[in-house]
């Protein structure tokens, strides 16, 4: 809303700082302007500054993993980094979802464990959906038990997710031996992960060593691994991470705020052109009264937000 430098110098003018902290303060300022790029990224100094953030489509040929390969070459031939969180009450009304949003975004998120009416063909029906408009399907299963378990829980039980799901995400607090064993079953099957290194709700723990952590385990399995969920990738205290992973991005609206269980929204604008994220995950299409033409607003602000990071 205002510049620090402008409201330094009214308090100054007001007498309410003394000129030795208004000098501090522009001193830590200029010092502090140039923020290393995430990703290739520009954090928020960097736009329009002349350098550019890596394109997804250089990215696509720096990705190790054929799913996150994949994720790159349909967002730039959809034109869209935006990711559906298809929070419905229903299985019926998930498949109604993804077949009208479809057209619209490069990767739908499932919560399989809250539909009531799930039955074992709902996988391979949204993936006939995902094929027909070419997105991806990404389960947000949030994987964070030990290695063994997670193989289990990854191919059995009654959702079966690795036969259906391109992309799972875990907790890194069990260590990276959840990373090994989710690959163990993943990999074969060409399958990615995203490691959830930061998150979007308040007071949440995912931060500083903890983020970090999560960045050198991506590297040590950057074959399996695609990327994170993250929240503000161009300040890690890591600095940038290898371009070859994608960000994404939930806790997003066209409006900042929150809802009453803690989560936390920016915009896509900030998001992607401050944050130095790549794509926009949220349920805020769900909510509205038309979601295709929410969608559509979602995707053109997300997308132009990266081109404007390009330039
Ligand atoms: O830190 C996180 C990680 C995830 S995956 N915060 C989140 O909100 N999520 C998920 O993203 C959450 O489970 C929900 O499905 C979605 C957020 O939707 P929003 O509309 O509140 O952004």
């Amino acid at each position: 809303m205002i510049k620090l430098s402008d409201m330094v110098r009214v308090l100054r003018e007001k007498g309410r700082v003394d000129e030795e902290t208004e000098r501090m303060v522009l001193k830590f300022l200029e010092e502090n302007k140039k923020v290393a790029p995430v990703n290739g990224a520009p954090a928020a100094e960097k736009i329009g500054s002349g350098k550019t953030r890596v394109s997804f489509g250089e990215r696509t040929e720096l990705a190790k993993n054929p799913t996150g390969k994949k994720l790159f070459e349909v967002m730039v031939k959809k034109e869209s980094n935006l990711c559906v969180s298809a929070d419905v009450n229903t299985a019926y009304e998930l498949l109604a979802l993804a077949d009208k949003v479809g057209p619209e975004i490069c990767m739908l998120k499932t919560h399989v464990d809250i539909l009531p009416d799930f039955t074992p063909d709902f996988g391979s029906k949204l993936r006939a959906i995902a094929d027909k408009h070419n997105f991806l399907i990404f389960e947000d299963r949030k994987f964070a038990d030990i290695g063994n378990t997670v193989t289990m829980q990854y191919e059995g039980g009654i959702f079966r997710i690795l036969e259906w799901a391109d992309i799972v995400n875990c907790h890194i607090i069990s260590g990276p031996g959840i990373v090994d064993g989710l690959k163990l079953k993943g990999l074969p099957r060409g399958r990615g992960l995203l490691l959830l290194a930061e998150m979007s709700s308040a007071g949440n723990f995912a931060k500083g060593d903890y983020t970090a952590a999560a960045a050198k385990i991506a590297e040590e399995h950057s074959d399996f691994v695609i990327g994170f969920i993250s929240v503000n990738p161009a300040s890690w205290p890591t600095g940038p991470t290898n371009p070859a992973f994608i960000h994404a991005t939930p806790g997003v609206q066209l409006v900042k705020g929150g809802d009453a269980l803690g989560q936390q929204y920016n915009t896509p604008t900030s998001v992607i052109g401050e944050r130095g994220s790549d794509i926009i995950v949220g349920r805020g299409i769900i909510k509205a009264a038309n979601p295709v033409d929410a969608a559509r607003e979602y995707r053109a602000q997300g997308w132009n937000a990266y081109l404007a990071s390009c330039k």
